[in-house]
């Protein structure tokens, strides 16, 4: 059982994150590694821009992460026994190519409301300074909402550039992981990453997010999976689970959750981005 000790829940109070966190071991993550790999050689576009979301319908090793009962303990820690996951992404950022995430608040544009969520970032790979770890500005999730700018500009991993302005960069905090470490954050902490420099790619396989039973979409419409609990609101449709890797109705199913993000992800806007 891993649910959050008294420290933890306090770093998450204080801090707006909580990290690191361990899950599996080192040869998990490779195999899992492993399994994005061989999806990218057999579809090279099926994991690439906008379809980064939702691989854990197609991949049993993601599913697995993703009903993972020691990231589950840790998460009901914070949001209670009754969870849904409501999506996932994954954030890799290949060496020697131009990913940075600019500083911004998840709950301004995910529409889900109450903030009754938390969003687990699982390290596939190692996770450091030099290969671009996220970094948490320690704190502003204790305050509300703030204005971000909307840059769509080159070479950052968010759908439209989004850009909280003035972080002091260097009061930050890295989030340094192990493959096989997650950390928690908020939906409001303000965070963000830098190039990765390092000769090797590096992955997050991001559940964003699970969510309590309470909480809704208003900007859209998600489907989503009991993780835990029951779900006495049915706010949202249920989907199903893979039992193998890559089959076409899994693949359908996530390509309609992905059409269903797009809207989401980009309501109110002229200008589209290719995540
Ligand atoms: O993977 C990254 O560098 C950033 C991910 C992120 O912004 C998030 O998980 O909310």
């Amino acid at each position: 059982m891993s649910y959050l000790s008294s420290n933890q829940l306090k770093q998450y109070e204080d801090e707006g994150f909580v990290s690191p966190i361990n899950i599996f071991s080192k040869d998990k993550a490779k195999e899992i590694r492993n399994e994005i790999e061989i999806i990218e050689n057999k579809m090279p576009e099926e994991l690439k821009n906008s379809g980064r979301y939702n691989a854990h319908l197609i991949s049993p090793l993601l599913d697995e992460v993703t009903h993972n009962s020691n990231i589950l303990d840790a998460v009901q820690s914070l949001i209670g026994e009754n969870i849904l996951v409501c999506g996932t992404t994954l954030f890799i950022k290949n060496a020697y190519e131009k990913g940075f995430v600019s500083y911004h608040q998840d709950a301004k544009y995910i529409g889900l409301e109450p903030h009754n969520w938390v969003t687990a970032w699982v390290a596939i790979t190692d996770s450091n300074e030099e290969n671009g770890c996220m970094r948490m500005w320690s704190g502003s999730h204790k305050d509300n909402l703030k204005d971000h700018d909307q840059k769509f500009n080159e070479g950052n991993l968010l759908t439209r550039g989004q850009t909280v302005k003035n972080v002091p960069k260097e009061k930050t905090t890295p989030l340094i992981l192990k493959a096989g470490q997650m950390s928690l954050h908020h939906p409001t902490v303000v965070h963000g990453s830098e190039l990765n420099k390092s000769n090797d790619r590096r992955i997050g396989f991001v559940i964003q997010s699970y969510i309590g039973t309470d909480v809704k979409q208003v900007l859209g419409k998600n489907s989503v999976q009991l993780a835990r609990g029951v779900d006495k609101f049915n706010y949202h449709e249920k989907i199903g689970r893979p039992q193998k890797l890559l089959e076409e109705k899994d693949i359908q199913l996530k390509k309609q959750e992905n059409d269903y993000l797009q809207e989401i992800f980009y309501k109110g806007s002229d200008k589209k981005g290719k995540f």
